[in-house]
């Protein structure tokens, strides 16, 4: 596991942080923060249209909201930029239509001053899932590796069963 992944679960202190997690609906955000918070899957709701869902653990705040298609809400995401430590773009691995407007997203969001000095965790899910692409496959088509001024980190995952955030989980429990 990267150093960036030990920065993310080493924020779980006295401070408050803020960690945002965003995706294309579907891609599995719910899924994935409850898998990663409590360990267990629960069922989950759609997001619904510019519904931004806030979880506090401990003094850490997690916003997710979907992106993509919603130009119109644009404007009234950049309140919930400021001061973010971690975005964490979560993907369907399967979704391959949808791939570009994914790293559209994710290139505006980098470009954003309130985001400057946020890493990034890219999280490919559904990796469950036969004929799903792989974390390579994702990176070249995001061309991951020209992105020089944010920490990244992308990580193969399933959030049914939590494969993937093993490791991540016991970071959690190593450090509370
Ligand atoms: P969202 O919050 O990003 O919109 P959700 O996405 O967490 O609601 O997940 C969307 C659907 O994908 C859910 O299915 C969920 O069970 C499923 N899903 C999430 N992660 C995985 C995964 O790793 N593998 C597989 N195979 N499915 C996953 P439903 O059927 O409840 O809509
Ligand atoms: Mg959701």
């Amino acid at each position: 596991m990267g150093q960036l992944i030990a920065k993310l679960m080493g924020i779980f202190g006295n401070q408050e942080h803020k960690v945002i997690i965003v995706g294309l609906d579907n891609a599995g955000k719910t899924t994935i923060l409850y898998q990663f918070l409590t360990n267990e899957v629960v069922h989950t709701c759609p997001t619904i249209g510019s519904n931004v869902e806030e979880i506090i653990l401990r003094k850490t705040h997690f916003l997710m909201w979907d992106i993509g298609g919603q130009e119109a809400l644009r404007s009234t995401w950049n309140k919930y930029y400021s001061k973010t430590e971690f975005i964490i773009l979560v993907i369907d691995s399967t979704d391959r239509d949808r791939l570009l407007t994914t790293r559209e997203e994710l290139y505006k969001m980098l470009a954003h001053e309130a985001l400057r000095d946020a890493s990034v965790l890219i999280f490919a899910n559904k990796q469950d899932v036969k004929d799903s692409m792989t974390t390579v496959e994702i990176s070249q088509f995001l061309t991951l590796s020209a992105i020089k001024d944010h920490p990244w980190h992308i990580q193969g995952c399933c959030a049914l069963t939590g494969e993937g955030f093993h490791t991540l989980c016991q970071a959690s429990v190593a450090y509370s």
